[in-house]
């Protein structure tokens, strides 16, 4: 699912890149918001913890927006932000198949992390468009 994910935006990067499909000087609609945003904003948003990362690991979410991350590993995760602002955010450990949900009122940006691998990221972005 992440590769397929992966590969189709690489796909729209180069296809933007070398403008192979241009017609009569005419960018397609969508191309450059493909790129700009690689997923839709969203009323509601899953992710999956599996082999030591979030995936996906951006999230585009409405205000009163939900996410429900999944622990689809092997090992156990948390969901911890780092930002004061939402210092509240921390799911403990997760364990394989365990689930965590949170409603994200205000627009803001989150960046939350993995306590146990310092390397495992993501990022939330809340807002209205
Ligand atoms: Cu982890």
């Amino acid at each position: 699912m992440r590769r397929l994910a992966g590969l189709s935006l690489l796909c729209a990067v180069a296809l933007a890149g070398c403008g192979g499909l241009k017609e009569g000087g005419l960018t397609p609609v969508g191309d450059e918001e493909a790129i700009k945003s690689p997923s839709k904003i969203q009323n509601a948003a899953t992710v999956d913890m599996d082999e030591i990362a979030f995936s996906p690991g951006t999230i585009r979410l409405r205000p009163g927006g939900k996410v429900t991350w999944t622990n689809r590993d092997k090992v156990a995760h948390t969901v911890t932000v780092g930002n004061e602002l939402y210092s509240s955010l921390n799911s403990g450990e997760l364990e394989p198949g365990e689930r965590y949900t949170r409603v994200f009122d205000k627009q803001r940006k989150i960046g939350y992390r993995c306590t146990i691998h310092p390397n495992m990221e993501g990022t939330i972005f809340v807002r209205e468009v």
